[in-house]
């Protein structure tokens, strides 16, 4: 039985050299505060690591995995391999390939075993934070709640943007 405060949403990533690049998918998930726990394990240098973790998730409590991976990206993938969880998938960008070899092998999974997929970036990153909440919002009305605010007061942001943009035209004319 999890523990009343146990993550909710398991962060893992290929190396620490990601972390500063996917750093939003945390501060999503801290907006919401939904509990987390982030952790470096790689599907290629502790493959083991990554089965056990992604075998036991869901019996600690953990309801939604976000895996970030660049390069030959496999991360999510295998993590979804050992999990009936949902998996979230983000490309992170490298610098040999601009990122195009992390989203595609983080994408391009068989089917009967899917990764939903966010875009590369900060944006890409803070997707999969709130995908994750919004997952958990299913089953979590305080959630759902949050999430509508949340939506309204994008739609003030981009009202407000397009008010100020009419004056400065008709102040143009
Ligand atoms: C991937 O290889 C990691 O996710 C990272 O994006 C990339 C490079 O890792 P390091 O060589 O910086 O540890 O597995």
């Amino acid at each position: 039985m999890p523990e009343a405060n146990s993550p909710q949403v398991g962060i893992v990533m290929g190396s620490d050299s990601d972390w500063p690049k996917i750093r939003s998918v945390a501060t999503a998930l801290e907006e919401f505060d939904v509990a987390t726990e982030i952790q470096v394990m790689s599907a290629h240098r502790t493959p083991e690591i990554v089965r056990q973790y992604a075998t036991m998730a869901a019996a600690r409590g953990v309801k939604v995995i976000i895996a970030a991976a660049g390069g030959a990206a496999h991360l999510a993938g295998v993590c979804a391999s050992h999990t009936t969880l949902p998996v979230i998938g983000i490309p992170v960008a490298t610098e040999v390939a601009g990122g195009l070899d992390s989203l595609l092998s983080t994408v391009q999974m068989p089917g009967d075993v899917p990764v939903a997929t966010v875009g590369l970036g900060s944006g890409g990153a803070r997707n999969a934070g709130l995908l994750a909440v919004q997952i958990l919002a299913l089953a979590d009305q305080g959630l759902q709640e949050k999430l509508a605010v949340y939506k309204n007061r994008l739609a003030d942001k981009v009202n407000a943007k397009n008010e100020a943009l009419q004056k400065a035209i008709a102040g143009e004319g």
